[in-house]
Protein backbone atom coordinates (compact mmCIF):
# COMPACT_ATOMS: atom_id res chain seq x y z
CA UNK A 1 0.00 0.00 0.00
CA UNK A 2 1.50 3.53 -0.82
CA UNK A 3 0.98 5.20 2.81
CA UNK A 4 1.35 8.64 0.63
CA UNK A 5 -1.57 7.94 -1.12
CA UNK A 6 -3.78 10.49 0.40
CA UNK A 7 -7.11 10.49 -1.79
CA UNK A 8 -9.82 11.09 0.34
CA UNK A 9 -10.80 13.93 2.60
CA UNK A 10 -13.34 14.67 5.40
CA UNK A 11 -14.12 18.57 5.98
CA UNK A 12 -16.26 19.02 9.02
CA UNK A 13 -18.03 22.87 9.42
CA UNK A 14 -20.01 24.02 11.89
CA UNK A 15 -21.44 27.12 11.44
CA UNK A 16 -21.26 29.34 13.92
CA UNK A 17 -22.36 32.89 12.89
CA UNK A 18 -22.68 34.62 9.74
CA UNK A 19 -21.08 33.32 6.20
CA UNK A 20 -17.21 33.18 6.77
CA UNK A 21 -17.25 29.31 8.26
CA UNK A 22 -19.12 28.25 5.67
CA UNK A 23 -17.23 30.44 3.34
CA UNK A 24 -13.82 29.06 3.99
CA UNK A 25 -14.59 25.59 3.80
CA UNK A 26 -16.49 25.93 0.61
CA UNK A 27 -13.37 27.48 -0.92
CA UNK A 28 -11.60 24.80 0.62
CA UNK A 29 -13.31 21.91 -0.14
CA UNK A 30 -13.58 23.03 -3.81
CA UNK A 31 -9.82 23.51 -4.18
CA UNK A 32 -9.36 20.26 -2.76
CA UNK A 33 -11.37 18.64 -5.18
CA UNK A 34 -10.06 20.91 -8.50
CA UNK A 35 -6.81 21.20 -7.84
CA UNK A 36 -6.24 18.40 -6.23
CA UNK A 37 -8.00 15.69 -7.67
CA UNK A 38 -9.23 14.45 -3.53
CA UNK A 39 -12.65 13.53 -3.19
CA UNK A 40 -13.94 15.46 -0.36
CA UNK A 41 -16.98 15.03 2.15
CA UNK A 42 -18.05 18.24 3.40
CA UNK A 43 -19.85 18.17 6.41
CA UNK A 44 -21.99 20.98 7.08
CA UNK A 45 -24.31 21.59 10.19
CA UNK A 46 -26.15 24.71 8.34
CA UNK A 47 -27.41 24.48 4.39
CA UNK A 48 -29.49 27.64 4.25
CA UNK A 49 -26.16 29.74 5.11
CA UNK A 50 -24.51 27.58 2.87
CA UNK A 51 -27.27 28.36 0.15
CA UNK A 52 -26.61 31.84 0.47
CA UNK A 53 -23.11 31.94 -0.75
CA UNK A 54 -23.57 28.80 -2.95
CA UNK A 55 -27.33 29.12 -4.21
CA UNK A 56 -26.44 25.24 -5.95
CA UNK A 57 -27.46 24.19 -2.31
CA UNK A 58 -30.51 22.76 -1.71
CA UNK A 59 -31.37 23.10 2.38
CA UNK A 60 -34.08 20.35 2.05
CA UNK A 61 -31.61 17.08 1.01
CA UNK A 62 -28.83 15.39 3.22
CA UNK A 63 -26.21 14.98 0.35
CA UNK A 64 -26.20 16.03 -2.62
CA UNK A 65 -22.68 16.53 -5.07
CA UNK A 66 -22.42 20.15 -5.47
CA UNK A 67 -19.19 20.91 -7.93
CA UNK A 68 -17.61 17.71 -7.62
CA UNK A 69 -18.10 18.41 -3.97
CA UNK A 70 -20.06 15.50 -1.62
CA UNK A 71 -21.70 17.87 0.50
CA UNK A 72 -23.45 16.23 4.00
CA UNK A 73 -26.12 17.44 6.01
CA UNK A 74 -23.99 17.22 9.81
CA UNK A 75 -27.76 16.78 11.22
CA UNK A 76 -26.33 16.17 14.90
CA UNK A 77 -23.27 14.02 16.95
CA UNK A 78 -25.56 10.73 16.79
CA UNK A 79 -24.41 9.94 13.20
CA UNK A 80 -22.60 6.69 13.37
CA UNK A 81 -20.30 5.87 10.91
CA UNK A 82 -17.91 2.53 10.68
CA UNK A 83 -14.08 2.38 9.49
CA UNK A 84 -15.38 2.29 5.47
CA UNK A 85 -16.59 5.68 6.07
CA UNK A 86 -13.37 6.89 7.00
CA UNK A 87 -11.90 9.70 4.71
CA UNK A 88 -7.88 9.55 5.03
CA UNK A 89 -7.60 13.10 6.08
CA UNK A 90 -9.91 14.85 8.82
CA UNK A 91 -10.29 18.65 8.82
CA UNK A 92 -12.15 19.79 11.98
CA UNK A 93 -12.67 23.71 10.84
CA UNK A 94 -12.28 25.99 13.95
CA UNK A 95 -12.08 23.11 16.65
CA UNK A 96 -15.51 22.11 15.66
CA UNK A 97 -16.24 19.06 17.91
CA UNK A 98 -16.56 15.68 15.31
CA UNK A 99 -19.16 13.00 16.08
CA UNK A 100 -17.80 10.81 18.37
CA UNK A 101 -18.86 7.79 16.58
CA UNK A 102 -16.74 9.16 13.87
CA UNK A 103 -13.63 9.50 16.37
CA UNK A 104 -14.18 5.89 17.56
CA UNK A 105 -14.39 4.76 13.94
CA UNK A 106 -10.98 6.14 13.07
CA UNK A 107 -9.13 4.25 15.79
CA UNK A 108 -10.10 1.34 13.64
CA UNK A 109 -8.21 2.41 10.80
CA UNK A 110 -5.05 1.27 9.57
CA UNK A 111 -3.31 3.54 8.81
CA UNK A 112 -4.77 6.19 11.09
CA UNK A 113 -6.33 8.92 9.19
CA UNK A 114 -3.98 11.96 9.49
CA UNK A 115 -6.25 14.55 11.76
CA UNK A 116 -6.21 18.09 11.29
CA UNK A 117 -7.72 21.13 13.19
CA UNK A 118 -7.65 24.22 11.08
CA UNK A 119 -7.77 27.44 13.01
CA UNK A 120 -8.48 30.72 12.11
CA UNK A 121 -6.58 33.11 10.39
CA UNK A 122 -4.04 36.06 12.54
CA UNK A 123 -1.13 37.69 11.78
CA UNK A 124 -0.20 37.41 15.84
CA UNK A 125 3.54 35.77 16.56
CA UNK A 126 1.79 33.48 18.68
CA UNK A 127 0.43 30.87 15.94
CA UNK A 128 4.08 30.60 14.37
CA UNK A 129 4.74 28.55 17.71
CA UNK A 130 1.80 26.70 17.58
CA UNK A 131 1.42 25.84 13.88
CA UNK A 132 1.72 22.19 13.60
CA UNK A 133 1.49 21.46 16.97
CA UNK A 134 0.57 17.61 17.58
CA UNK A 135 -1.84 17.20 20.52
CA UNK A 136 -2.73 13.70 21.50
CA UNK A 137 -6.19 12.45 22.28
CA UNK A 138 -6.84 11.97 26.10
CA UNK A 139 -8.13 8.16 25.70
CA UNK A 140 -7.68 7.30 22.23
CA UNK A 141 -4.34 6.84 20.27
CA UNK A 142 -5.17 9.50 18.12
CA UNK A 143 -2.98 12.15 17.29
CA UNK A 144 -4.40 15.53 15.90
CA UNK A 145 -2.54 18.68 14.27
CA UNK A 146 -2.92 22.03 14.31
CA UNK A 147 -2.68 23.83 11.35
CA UNK A 148 -2.78 27.81 11.29
CA UNK A 149 -3.16 30.05 8.07
CA UNK A 150 -1.17 32.92 8.42
CA UNK A 151 0.78 35.40 6.12
CA UNK A 152 4.54 34.03 6.67
CA UNK A 153 6.20 30.66 5.69
CA UNK A 154 5.96 29.56 9.97
CA UNK A 155 2.26 29.41 9.00
CA UNK A 156 -0.08 27.82 6.58
CA UNK A 157 -0.28 30.70 3.92
CA UNK A 158 -3.56 31.59 2.76
CA UNK A 159 -5.51 30.34 0.36
CA UNK A 160 -5.80 31.33 -3.11
CA UNK A 161 -6.61 29.20 -6.22
CA UNK A 162 -3.95 28.61 -8.79
CA UNK A 163 -6.14 30.99 -11.95
CA UNK A 164 -7.08 33.09 -9.35
CA UNK A 165 -4.95 35.93 -10.90
CA UNK A 166 -5.24 35.07 -14.48
CA UNK A 167 -8.95 35.38 -13.78
CA UNK A 168 -8.69 38.65 -12.05
CA UNK A 169 -6.76 40.30 -14.45
CA UNK A 170 -8.55 38.73 -17.55
CA UNK A 171 -12.26 40.44 -15.88
CA UNK A 172 -10.18 43.96 -15.04
CA UNK A 173 -8.21 44.05 -18.46
CA UNK A 174 -11.76 44.00 -20.03
CA UNK A 175 -13.47 47.25 -18.88
CA UNK A 176 -16.68 46.80 -20.62
CA UNK A 177 -16.63 42.75 -18.85
CA UNK A 178 -16.86 44.64 -15.42
CA UNK A 179 -19.28 47.23 -16.84
CA UNK A 180 -21.57 44.89 -17.51
CA UNK A 181 -21.39 42.95 -14.13
CA UNK A 182 -22.20 46.10 -12.12
CA UNK A 183 -25.12 46.66 -14.30
CA UNK A 184 -26.65 43.23 -13.97
CA UNK A 185 -26.26 44.11 -10.23
CA UNK A 186 -28.44 47.05 -11.26
CA UNK A 187 -25.88 50.17 -11.40
CA UNK A 188 -26.84 52.45 -13.90
CA UNK A 189 -24.60 54.10 -16.64
CA UNK A 190 -23.66 57.13 -14.36
CA UNK A 191 -22.46 54.71 -11.78
CA UNK A 192 -19.85 53.25 -13.87
CA UNK A 193 -17.80 56.31 -13.98
CA UNK A 194 -18.24 57.27 -10.33
CA UNK A 195 -15.49 56.28 -7.71
CA UNK A 196 -16.92 52.46 -6.58
CA UNK A 197 -17.18 51.45 -3.60
CA UNK A 198 -18.07 47.44 -1.99
CA UNK A 199 -19.28 47.98 2.16
CA UNK A 200 -19.51 44.57 3.77
CA UNK A 201 -19.42 45.22 7.58
CA UNK A 202 -21.01 44.07 11.29
CA UNK A 203 -23.90 45.98 12.09
CA UNK A 204 -21.94 48.23 14.70
CA UNK A 205 -19.44 49.72 12.30
CA UNK A 206 -19.18 53.79 12.49
CA UNK A 207 -20.78 54.04 8.85
CA UNK A 208 -22.34 57.29 8.93
CA UNK A 209 -18.77 59.48 8.82
CA UNK A 210 -17.98 57.74 5.53
CA UNK A 211 -21.35 58.08 4.37
CA UNK A 212 -21.05 62.07 4.65
CA UNK A 213 -18.04 61.95 3.40
CA UNK A 214 -18.59 60.64 0.06
CA UNK A 215 -22.30 62.56 -0.25
CA UNK A 216 -19.92 65.67 0.30
CA UNK A 217 -17.21 64.87 -1.67
CA UNK A 218 -16.67 66.97 -4.87
CA UNK A 219 -16.63 63.48 -7.08
CA UNK A 220 -19.69 60.62 -7.33
CA UNK A 221 -19.24 58.29 -4.99
CA UNK A 222 -20.94 54.59 -6.05
CA UNK A 223 -21.77 52.19 -3.07
CA UNK A 224 -22.57 48.90 -3.38
CA UNK A 225 -23.99 47.16 -0.17
CA UNK A 226 -25.44 43.31 0.07
CA UNK A 227 -29.39 43.66 1.54
CA UNK A 228 -29.14 43.49 5.54
CA UNK A 229 -25.17 44.93 5.65
CA UNK A 230 -25.34 48.05 7.60
CA UNK A 231 -28.90 48.44 7.12
CA UNK A 232 -30.30 50.26 10.16
CA UNK A 233 -27.15 52.80 9.52
CA UNK A 234 -27.57 53.38 6.01
CA UNK A 235 -31.81 54.01 6.41
CA UNK A 236 -31.23 56.51 9.22
CA UNK A 237 -28.21 58.59 7.35
CA UNK A 238 -30.94 58.38 3.90
CA UNK A 239 -34.17 58.49 5.71
CA UNK A 240 -35.42 55.88 3.06
CA UNK A 241 -35.66 52.03 3.58
CA UNK A 242 -32.78 50.16 2.33
CA UNK A 243 -34.59 46.95 0.70
CA UNK A 244 -32.79 45.23 -1.87
CA UNK A 245 -32.95 46.67 -5.55
CA UNK A 246 -32.93 50.22 -3.77
CA UNK A 247 -31.04 53.20 -4.95
CA UNK A 248 -30.22 55.82 -2.49
CA UNK A 249 -29.14 59.31 -3.54
CA UNK A 250 -27.99 61.57 -1.33
CA UNK A 251 -25.35 64.27 -2.44
CA UNK A 252 -22.40 63.08 -4.85
CA UNK A 253 -23.48 59.71 -3.22
CA UNK A 254 -25.49 56.61 -4.57
CA UNK A 255 -26.07 53.36 -2.55
CA UNK A 256 -27.16 50.68 -4.47
CA UNK A 257 -28.71 47.57 -2.47
CA UNK A 258 -28.07 44.23 -3.86
CA UNK A 259 -28.96 40.67 -2.77
CA UNK A 260 -26.25 38.51 -1.41
CA UNK A 261 -24.39 37.35 -4.20
CA UNK A 262 -23.31 34.04 -4.80
CA UNK A 263 -19.37 33.27 -3.57
CA UNK A 264 -17.33 33.49 -6.94
CA UNK A 265 -19.42 36.82 -7.89
CA UNK A 266 -18.45 38.63 -4.89
CA UNK A 267 -14.91 37.84 -6.01
CA UNK A 268 -15.93 40.14 -9.14
CA UNK A 269 -17.42 42.98 -7.35
CA UNK A 270 -14.17 43.44 -5.57
CA UNK A 271 -12.79 43.54 -8.62
CA UNK A 272 -14.92 45.55 -10.25
CA UNK A 273 -15.20 48.42 -7.35
CA UNK A 274 -12.02 50.49 -6.25
CA UNK A 275 -11.86 50.38 -3.10
CA UNK A 276 -13.29 47.78 -0.97
CA UNK A 277 -14.64 47.29 2.80
CA UNK A 278 -14.45 44.19 4.29
CA UNK A 279 -15.12 41.81 7.37
CA UNK A 280 -14.29 38.52 8.99
CA UNK A 281 -12.03 36.38 7.41
CA UNK A 282 -12.70 34.95 3.93
CA UNK A 283 -13.65 38.37 2.68
CA UNK A 284 -11.00 39.88 3.77
CA UNK A 285 -8.36 37.36 2.26
CA UNK A 286 -10.38 37.90 -0.78
CA UNK A 287 -10.12 41.61 -0.64
CA UNK A 288 -6.40 41.24 -0.81
CA UNK A 289 -6.02 39.23 -3.97
CA UNK A 290 -8.77 41.94 -5.73
CA UNK A 291 -5.23 44.45 -5.28
CA UNK A 292 -7.67 47.37 -4.04
CA UNK A 293 -7.45 49.16 -1.37
CA UNK A 294 -9.44 48.32 1.15
CA UNK A 295 -11.00 49.03 5.17
CA UNK A 296 -10.98 45.64 7.62
CA UNK A 297 -14.36 45.22 10.00
CA UNK A 298 -12.72 42.78 12.02
CA UNK A 299 -14.61 40.10 13.84
CA UNK A 300 -15.24 41.68 17.22
CA UNK A 301 -13.79 39.67 20.15
CA UNK A 302 -14.40 39.70 23.99
CA UNK A 303 -11.68 42.01 25.93
CA UNK A 304 -10.70 44.40 22.58
CA UNK A 305 -8.76 40.99 21.69
CA UNK A 306 -10.02 42.17 17.95
CA UNK A 307 -7.74 45.55 18.16
CA UNK A 308 -4.95 43.16 19.08
CA UNK A 309 -5.37 41.27 15.93
CA UNK A 310 -6.37 44.46 13.82
CA UNK A 311 -2.82 45.68 15.29
CA UNK A 312 -0.98 42.48 14.73
CA UNK A 313 -1.97 42.53 11.01
CA UNK A 314 -1.68 46.24 10.17
CA UNK A 315 2.17 46.06 11.48
CA UNK A 316 2.56 43.10 9.18
CA UNK A 317 0.83 44.33 5.81
CA UNK A 318 2.83 46.02 3.40
CA UNK A 319 1.63 49.52 1.87
CA UNK A 320 2.84 51.97 4.73
CA UNK A 321 0.06 54.36 4.14
CA UNK A 322 -1.04 55.70 7.93
CA UNK A 323 -4.00 57.26 6.28
CA UNK A 324 -4.69 53.09 5.63
CA UNK A 325 -3.88 52.40 9.08
CA UNK A 326 -6.10 55.51 10.49
CA UNK A 327 -8.94 53.91 8.81
CA UNK A 328 -9.10 50.64 9.55
CA UNK A 329 -8.20 51.63 13.41
CA UNK A 330 -11.13 53.87 13.45
CA UNK A 331 -13.60 51.27 11.30
CA UNK A 332 -12.95 49.50 14.21
CA UNK A 333 -13.26 51.74 17.29
CA UNK A 334 -9.69 51.20 18.31
CA UNK A 335 -8.97 54.97 17.22
CA UNK A 336 -11.04 57.71 18.25
CA UNK A 337 -12.00 61.04 16.90
CA UNK A 338 -10.86 60.41 12.83
CA UNK A 339 -11.70 63.06 10.42
CA UNK A 340 -13.53 61.09 8.25
CA UNK A 341 -13.65 63.85 5.28
CA UNK A 342 -9.82 64.44 5.61
CA UNK A 343 -8.90 61.06 5.93
CA UNK A 344 -11.10 59.71 2.82
CA UNK A 345 -9.80 62.98 1.01
CA UNK A 346 -6.39 61.69 1.76
CA UNK A 347 -6.86 57.84 0.91
CA UNK A 348 -8.26 58.49 -2.43
CA UNK A 349 -5.04 60.24 -3.13
CA UNK A 350 -2.72 57.53 -1.99
CA UNK A 351 -5.20 54.79 -3.71
CA UNK A 352 -2.53 54.28 -6.76
CA UNK A 353 0.37 54.23 -4.14
CA UNK A 354 -1.31 51.40 -2.36
CA UNK A 355 -2.29 49.25 -5.61
CA UNK A 356 1.47 49.17 -6.09
CA UNK A 357 2.56 48.04 -2.60
CA UNK A 358 -0.36 45.30 -2.58
CA UNK A 359 0.67 43.86 -5.60
CA UNK A 360 4.39 43.01 -4.00
CA UNK A 361 2.42 42.05 -0.85
CA UNK A 362 0.62 39.47 -2.89
CA UNK A 363 3.50 38.41 -4.59
CA UNK A 364 4.94 37.82 -0.76
CA UNK A 365 1.86 35.62 0.50
CA UNK A 366 2.11 33.93 -2.74
CA UNK A 367 5.61 32.71 -1.66
CA UNK A 368 4.39 31.05 1.05
CA UNK A 369 2.25 28.84 -1.12
CA UNK A 370 -1.25 28.75 -1.13
CA UNK A 371 -2.94 26.86 2.08
CA UNK A 372 -4.60 23.77 0.60
CA UNK A 373 -1.28 22.73 -0.89
CA UNK A 374 0.51 23.44 2.59
CA UNK A 375 -1.91 21.49 3.87
CA UNK A 376 -1.48 18.30 1.93
CA UNK A 377 1.92 18.34 1.70
CA UNK A 378 2.16 18.36 5.64
CA UNK A 379 -0.16 15.43 5.12
CA UNK A 380 2.17 13.62 3.61
CA UNK A 381 5.06 13.81 5.55
CA UNK A 382 2.71 12.89 8.80
CA UNK A 383 1.86 9.79 6.50
CA UNK A 384 5.26 9.51 5.75
CA UNK A 385 6.57 8.90 9.05
CA UNK A 386 7.34 5.97 11.16
CA UNK A 387 3.84 5.45 13.58
O1 LIG B 1 -19.65 36.55 7.33
P1 LIG B 1 -18.42 36.86 8.10
O2 LIG B 1 -18.52 37.86 9.12
O3 LIG B 1 -17.90 35.55 8.67
C1 LIG B 1 -17.13 35.18 9.78
C2 LIG B 1 -17.98 34.54 10.80
O4 LIG B 1 -18.53 35.54 11.61
C3 LIG B 1 -17.18 33.55 11.55
O5 LIG B 1 -17.88 32.99 12.61
C4 LIG B 1 -15.93 34.17 12.04
O6 LIG B 1 -15.19 33.16 12.57
C5 LIG B 1 -15.21 34.80 10.88
O7 LIG B 1 -16.04 35.75 10.24
C6 LIG B 1 -13.95 35.48 11.32
O8 LIG B 1 -17.26 37.33 7.07
P2 LIG B 1 -16.34 36.54 6.02
O9 LIG B 1 -15.34 35.70 6.74
O10 LIG B 1 -15.83 37.53 5.11
O11 LIG B 1 -17.31 35.58 5.25
C7 LIG B 1 -18.26 36.03 4.33
C8 LIG B 1 -18.39 35.03 3.20
O12 LIG B 1 -19.54 35.35 2.42
C9 LIG B 1 -17.22 35.04 2.25
O13 LIG B 1 -16.92 33.72 1.82
C10 LIG B 1 -17.70 35.84 1.07
C11 LIG B 1 -19.15 35.47 1.05
N1 LIG B 1 -20.08 36.43 0.42
C12 LIG B 1 -20.83 36.00 -0.65
O14 LIG B 1 -20.66 34.85 -1.11
N2 LIG B 1 -21.72 36.87 -1.21
C13 LIG B 1 -21.92 38.12 -0.75
O15 LIG B 1 -22.77 38.87 -1.29
C14 LIG B 1 -21.11 38.56 0.36
C15 LIG B 1 -21.26 39.96 0.87
C16 LIG B 1 -20.20 37.68 0.92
Amino acid sequence: MNHTNLKTLALFCKVVDNFGDIGICWRLARQLHLEHQISVQLWVDELLSFQRICPEVNPAIDQQIIQGVDVRFWRNQELSFSPVDIADIVIEFFACDIPPSYIQAMTACNPKPIWFNLEGLTAEEWVEGCHTLPSSHPQLPLTKYFFFPGFNQRTGGLMFEKDLDQRRQSFVNEVSQGHQFLRQLGAQEQDLNAFKISLFCYPHAPVSGLLQAWSTSETPHFCIVPQGVAQASIERFFGEQANSGAILIKGSLRLLVIPFIPQNDYDQLLWACDFNFVRGEDSFVRAQWALRPFVWHIYPQDEQLHHKKLRAFLSTYKPASSTFKSLNLAWNEALQDLDWGDAWQQIRNECLQIRKETEAWQQEMHRNGDLSANLLKFARVLRQKPT
